[in-house]
C-alpha cells in the first residue's frame, strides 16, 4: 500500500559523514574555504550539516555522544545541484549545492560510490519539491 505523499516526504532519506564547506552566504562569496567532516542528514527536503564531527568523536566510547547542533540547514526547495567545476576545488568528487537564497556549499567524499548516492538523493529531494 502506497503512503500518501505528505508522509513520504517526511521520511529520512539519507545520513552520513561528508566533507563540506560553505562558499557563499546569501549571494555574498566567502573569501576562505573551511572544509570539515560533518554529520549530514537529508530529511523532509532539508539538508542539515551538523557541527564538525571531531568534537563528538573526541568523547570516545565511554562517553555518550553529545547532541550535536546543526551548523547549516539548506532548504532544497528551489535549490540546484551539480558537479563542481575543477576551478572550485582541487579535491575529487565535489558537488556544488546552491540554495534559492544564494548560499553555496561544496560537498565532498573520497568515495565516488558514496558521493554518487548523495548526488542522487539530494537531486531527488530537489525534484520532489519542485513538483508541488
Ligand atoms: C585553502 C585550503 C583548501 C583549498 C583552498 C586553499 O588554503 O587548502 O582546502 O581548497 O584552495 O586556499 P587555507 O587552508 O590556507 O585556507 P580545496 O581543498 O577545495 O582545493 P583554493 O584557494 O583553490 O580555494
Amino acid at each position: 500500500q502506497a503512503s500518501p505523499p505528505e508522509e513520504k516526504i517526511k521520511t529520512l532519506d539519507k545520513a552520513g559523514v561528508l566533507h563540506r564547506t560553505k562558499t557563499a552566504d546569501k549571494g555574498k562569496r566567502l573569501r576562505k574555504k573551511h572544509w570539515s567532516a560533518s554529520w549530514t542528514v537529508l530529511e523532509g527536503g532539508i539538508l542539515t550539516f551538523f557541527k564538525d564531527s571531531k568534537a563528538s568523536a573526541a568523547g570516545g566510547l565511554r562517553q555518550p555522544p553529545k547532541l550535536s547542533t546543526p551548523e547549516y540547514t539548506v532548504d532544497l526547495r528551489g535549490a540546484s545541484l551539480s558537479w563542481a567545476p575543477k576551478d572550485k576545488s582541487s579535491r575529487k568528487n565535489v558537488l556544488e549545492l546552491r540554495s534559492r537564497d544564494g548560499s553555496e556549499y561544496l560537498i565532498q567524499h573520497d568515495s565516488e560510490a558514496i558521493i554518487s548516492t548523495w548526488h542522487k538523493a539530494i537531486g531527488e529531494g530537489i525534484q520532489e519539491l519542485s513538483a508541488d
